[in-house]
């Protein structure tokens, strides 16, 4: 146990954080963002939106580790440090810290300084402060005494620039100034531009300016991290299912007996059912990323449907097929006779064509020899064609990359229509050609059972959605 400003530091301390700045900096979006919820206070881009103290714990699992105060803005910066210098003049003896107690005690409700008052309350009962900076903000006076009024407290300060994205001069000259006081832990951290190294890196600047909570910290890092790619994982392989459900679909063209049955056009049936399986799986993200469906915008997808045949002979077939091409070949002329059994009704060359199937044996004929029959018939079948998985696989892979990018600050809706930065993966041919061999994969993938190749091919997918 370590002893530090009077308390004890045990194994269940927590750290108490105190969120402070300029009225709308971003305090309550930051919070939002490192507690990954849309639910925090109100944002607002109007001043005085946050006009008490508000706690939110974040915790590693059941371990609660900090708490996170959420201040009002320090709006009257000038009035409040002359106030403070008056009683610093008044008090020569006492230290800079208790000039503030003395400020907060003396402070009536009612009193112009009465939000100020409630800020530097809750920084004295702080650890350490977070100051968070709009860096599109010249760096005015205002600020300075900001600054001046912070450091009275001793407390650890951890500047957070917020709104970075595009403006690094001004970002330079913020640095600068905060240089003059001594704080060269600055972080950048965009709450609407959310990365996790940021909010890693937010820790680890905690870890190093309070030491004794160095084991604490590190476990909240460890579990943060663990909780990521837990996150980042299951939305890829929410996305893969979506693309195996997708390719393994297909539909005979012919109906059954000849006899024409009163369904909606085979097209209509899979524009449908392409789009709603991507509608269940934006949802699906949207509940593991903790965003709802107001974050995103997203067009109907174009649905153009293709033609599948098989081709029993085409490379990779038998192998897709789960069967051995060299003893296939070898045994095929043995198995002649169960080959015409199976086929019964078909014409001598397309059953002995078959005969090189025949390695299979009756197990596999009797999964796929329906297939086959309907192949040799000359049967085609429906399915949504290659242009379309590929925008879907694009689409869901920009999606997956915005909302892993997301902050939970963010204010404007997330469009996904475009997908020029995204590639499709180097194999992704041979791939979906095998998925598209197994329409039996659907049933699979949603029962979860274990299938060597399925797998082989969930893996890379999922590597190529997370850019592994
Ligand atoms: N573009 C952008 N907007 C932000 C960012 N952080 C906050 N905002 C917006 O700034 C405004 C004020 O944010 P808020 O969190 O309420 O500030 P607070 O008064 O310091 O708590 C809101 O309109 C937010 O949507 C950011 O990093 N980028
Ligand atoms: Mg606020």
């Amino acid at each position: 146990m370590i002893t530090r400003n009077s308390h004890r530091i045990t194994a269940d301390s927590l750290l108490n954080v105190a969120v402070v700045g300029h009225t709308n900096t971003g305090k309550t979006s930051l919070i939002r963002t490192m507690l990954r919820s849309t639910e925090f206070g109100i944002i607002e881009d109007a001043a005085g939106t946050t006009r008490h103290v508000e706690q939110a714990t974040i915790s590693a699992g059941n371990d609660p580790i900090l708490h996170l105060y959420d201040t009002p803005g320090l709006e009257d910066s000038r009035a409040l440090f002359s106030h403070i210098k008056k009683l610093r003049e008044k008090s020569k003896l006492l230290l800079p810290a208790q000039i503030l107690e003395q400020f907060v005690t003396q402070t009536a409700v009612d009193d112009p300084l009465e939000q100020e008052a409630k800020v530097i309350r809750q920084m004295l009962r702080s650890d350490i402060l977070l100051y968070i900076i709009d860096v599109r903000e010249p760096v005015l006076e205002k600020y300075r005494l900001e600054l001046e009024i912070l450091t009275l407290s001793a407390k650890p300060i951890i500047p957070v620039f917020n709104f970075i994205a595009g403006h690094d001069q001004d970002l330079t000259k913020w640095r600068e100034q905060l240089a003059v006081f001594h704080m060269h832990a600055t972080l950048e951290f965009d709450t609407v531009a959310f990365s996790f190294d940021a909010e890693k890196r937010l820790y680890q600047k905690m870890q190093t300016l309070l030491e004794p909570y160095y084991s604490r910290l590190q476990k909240l890092i460890d579990h943060r991290e663990t909780l990521w790619n837990q996150l980042c994982l299951s939305g890829a392989k929410r996305i893969t299912e979506l693309i195996v459900d997708i390719a393994c679909y297909r539909e005979s063209k012919t109906s059954h007996h000849g006899r024409i049955v009163m369904q909606p056009p085979v097209e209509n049936r899979l524009h449908d059912l392409v789009r709603s399986a991507e509608q269940r799986c934006l949802r699906d993200l949207l509940i593991i990323f903790n965003f709802s469906a107001t974050d995103v915008k997203i067009q109907n997808i174009p649905v153009s449907d293709g033609q599948w045949q098989l081709d029993i002979f085409a490379p990779g077939i038998l192998k897709a097929y789960g069967l051995d091409v060299g003893s296939a070949a070898a045994k095929g002329a043995a198995a002649g006779v169960g080959i015409d059994l199976m086929v019964g009704g078909l014409s001598l060359g397309a059953a002995s064509a078959l005969g090189a199937l025949a390695g299979a044996g009756w197990s596999t004929f009797k999964r796929y020899g329906d297939e086959i029959k309907a192949t040799v018939r000359g049967t085609k079948w429906h399915c949504a064609d290659d242009t379309t998985l590929q925008i879907l696989y694009l689409r869901q892979k920009h999606l997956l990359k915005k909302l892993m990018h997301r902050g939970h600050a963010a204010q404007d809706p997330l469009h996904v229509d475009k997908t020029d930065e995204e590639k499709i993966p180097e194999n992704w041919h041979p791939l979906i050609s095998v998925l598209r061999q197994n329409p039996g994969w659907r049933e699979v993938a949603a029962m979860r059972t274990d299938t060597v190749q399925l797998q082989a091919i969930e893996t890379q997918l999922i590597n190529a959605l997370l850019d592994n």
